[in-house]
């Protein structure tokens, strides 16, 4: 095997004799580890019980299964031993108080894509880490993140991790405890020809999202004059990953359903960190008419709209908002489909 860093010699590097650094490190580390807890039960899929069963409760308001519950155990346990002042989890209802005195905040989601459980698809843990300043340290905007990342549990376990120069992949050698940087600097492509979207949910759309994915949908013959490919994995660490790996535009736009009138995605464990690592790969992430990394939050667990990948394909979504477009003719045949 080629001689890589491992995510420990680079977090060294990077920190030096710096303190705030050197606390981010110790955090991605813990967290590092609870991964590779996570991996491990992960892998045994129903061999480790029944991890996609339902439980009652839950702190963002959406199901909790068993692995949800598992997870943020073992996180929460992670960021007990961290210099970590503050932890907000998408299973905790309210924030928890952890070490006090610490300099940092940490939000995260223990379990992204939990409907994919029992299928064998990705799944992964989301982290973003802030210092704990204000008087609401969970609650900062995502442009004040030290560190944000994601742990994806798929064909392969890896961390995909920005420390606000650039990011990078670091990934678990087999058998062993070691995440390694074989993938440095990833660059989303500028442009793509494939979009990631929940097309059953076009009929609730407002008219610039309606505008923006028919135009897609026309293909050659539309006002793009470029066949579109579309992917939906349904997990957002995968689709993420994919993005990162090949380019493309991820939408979950708000829509008109009960309770989705600001998307599905949650601002500060799932927007947030995801944004800022897109950011730092070339790629752009807004909510349709603000970037992403500038929304000032106001709840734990407040959702916002969320469109994110390739630079340009990004501000031609921007730019269907920014000129309240309307949906061309194609629109009609395709929420007739709907229907
Ligand atoms: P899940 O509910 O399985 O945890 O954040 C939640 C999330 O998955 C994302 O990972 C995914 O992108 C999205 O929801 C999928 O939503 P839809 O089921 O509405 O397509």
């Amino acid at each position: 095997m080629a001689a890589y860093s491992t995510l420990r010699e680079h977090l060294t590097g990077w920190s030096g004799q710096d303190a705030l650094r050197l606390a981010v490190a110790d955090t991605i580390l813990h967290l590092a580890d609870a991964g590779i807890e996570m991996a491990r039960i992960i892998a045994q899929g129903p061999l480790a019980g029944e991890m996609a069963a339902h439980r009652a409760g839950h702190g963002s308001g959406d199901m909790q299964k068993e692995l949800d519950f598992v997870t943020n155990k073992i996180v929460t346990d992670a960021l007990r031993k961290s210099p970590a002042a503050w932890m907000g989890s998408e299973e905790d209802e309210e924030a928890q108080a952890l070490n006090a005195g610490a300099p940092l905040a940490v939000n995260v989601d223990p379990l992204d894509g939990s409907s994919n459980i029992d299928t064998n698809v990705s799944i992964g843990t989301i982290f973003s880490i802030m210092p704990a300043a204000g008087p609401a340290p969970l609650l900062q905007p995502g442009r004040n993140q030290l560190a944000a990342g994601y742990i994806i549990y798929g064909p392969q376990t890896a961390i995909v991790l920005t420390l606000g120069e650039g990011t990078h992949i670091f990934w678990l050698a087999p058998g062993t405890d070691d995440f390694l940087l074989a993938s440095r600097n990833v660059q989303i492509p500028l442009a793509t020809r494939e979009y990631a979207v929940n097309a059953s949910n076009f009929r609730y759309w407002d008219d610039p999202m309606k505008a923006y994915i028919t135009d897609c949908m026309l293909g050659a013959g539309g006002p793009r004059n470029t066949s579109f490919n579309m992917r939906w994995i349904g997990s957002l660490v995968a689709d993420t990953f994919r993005i990162l790996t090949r380019g493309g535009i991820f939408l979950y736009p708000g829509d008109g359903r009960k309770g989705y009138t600001s998307g599905r995605l949650r601002l500060l464990y799932e927007a947030s960190p995801i944004a800022m690592i897109v950011e730092q790969a070339g790629g752009a992430c807004i909510t349709g008419t603000e970037r992403v990394l500038d929304v000032v939050p106001s709840a734990l667990h407040q959702r916002v709209p969320l469109i994110f990948g390739s630079k340009t394909e990004v501000e031609e979504a921007g730019r269907c908002y920014s000129e309240a477009r309307s949906p061309t003719g194609g629109a009609a045949l395709f929420s007739q489909r709907c229907v």
